[in-house]
């Protein structure tokens, strides 16, 4: 078989070159200890990036968002967030297990924003006792069960003025937040300026292997440095991953804007084949989301033929489909899945 197209997630990515020359070259010290310089300058650096202050760096995606919810909230304590959220549909209900956080949803809108009177609707008053408190809104960018829908700065500054009426704080799942930034051609502190905290994911479009950074106010950052000890991701000698994490920041972003010509050539193709149902013009940046409009073919057979032609997407519940295109995939690699679709679906 030719080479596989792997379209499950970004998160298949595999370091550059680069990255395992940094890696293998990378200056350690004891990280809990605050002593390996380039875990230091990895921080440094993606602070600078989003803006704030402080950064520190964690393992995953699931990790960042769950100490920036604990440092947030108090057991007992409410985050609204989107029934869509990543931190609601997959991080194994870990702010409410592991944090007694009260997840709140609002319905997500197609574009991956939640309605602010929706959210305005949700918050509890808190001189009730038989509420919970309100703490924190949840915000995702992109986001990605909308699609790799992208917020805009003028979103954000929307939401910032309703946390600031009832004194609430706002979090950013990140974990994409550069595809963002490069659809928008805006500085990726642009969309992060109105959030207290932040996560964003190395390890995804960025191509590094591991990692992920939570960025806020030195003492927002302080507490998050203190959860992450707390779940078991102090991680000694760190360096050897946040050197590949460096590479990623300092040479990965403006690629990003590849997979996002990609997945509109992806969209395009797959638009136009019988039985698929999708609208290109709504994909913004290397997520694409479709359905599959056919009685005789169920998700999980389509699935199972395209991987043995080669080509792997996800099969995300219902009739519906998801392809993130990442660096590693071309215009080539993009049409030869197109073509495998296409036997599939005269088959
Ligand atoms: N998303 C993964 C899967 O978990 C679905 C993917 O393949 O897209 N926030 C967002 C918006 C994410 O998409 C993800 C990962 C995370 C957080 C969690 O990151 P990790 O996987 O590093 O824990």
């Amino acid at each position: 078989m030719d080479r596989i197209v792997d379209l499950r997630s970004d998160t298949v990515t595999l370091p550059t070159p680069a990255m395992r020359q940094a890696m293998f070259e990378a200056d350690l010290g004891d990280d809990v200890m605050g002593e390996d310089p380039t875990v230091n300058r990895l921080e440094a650096l993606a602070a600078q990036r989003l803006g704030k202050e402080a950064a520190v760096f964690v393992p995953s995606g699931t990790m960042a968002n769950l100490a920036c919810l604990l440092s947030h909230c108090a057991r007992g304590d409410e985050a609204i967030m989107g029934d869509l959220a990543h931190t609601f549909l997959f991080e194994a209900g870990s702010s409410a297990a592991v944090g007694g956080i009260h997840p709140r949803t609002v319905p997500n809108q197609p574009d991956g924003t939640l309605d602010l009177g929706d959210v305005e609707a949700a918050i509890r008053d808190p001189n009730n006792p038989h509420y919970p408190r309100t703490r924190l809104i949840c915000l995702e960018n992109t986001h990605n069960r909308c699609g790799g829908a992208v917020l805009t700065p003028a979103y954000m500054a929307q939401a910032r003025a309703v946390a600031d009426g009832y004194g609430l704080a706002i979090h950013l799942d990140g974990a994409r937040i550069f595809n963002a930034a490069v659809a928008l051609g805006v500085d990726a502190s642009a969309l992060t300026r109105d959030a207290d905290s932040v996560s964003f994911c190395l390890s995804k479009g960025l191509s590094a292997p591991v990692g992920s950074l939570v960025c806020g106010s030195a003492e927002f950052v302080r507490q998050a440095r203190r959860q992450r000890k707390m779940l078991g991701g102090g991680m000694r000698q760190a360096g050897v991953l946040a050197a590949a994490g460096i590479v990623a920041l300092e040479t990965m972003v403006e690629r990003l804007a590849e997979d996002h010509t990609n997945a509109r050539r992806l969209a395009e193709g797959l638009a136009r084949l019988p039985g698929i149902d999708l609208d290109p013009a709504r994909v913004q940046t290397n997520i694409v989301i479709f359905a599959l409009e056919r009685d005789d073919l169920t998700p999980r057979q389509l699935v199972a033929d395209l991987a043995a032609r080669g080509v792997k997407v996800g099969a995300i519940g219902g009739q519906r489909f998801r392809a993130v295109t990442h660096y590693g995939l071309d215009a080539a690699d993009i049409d030869r899945a197109l073509e495998a679709f296409q036997v599939a679906l005269a088959g």
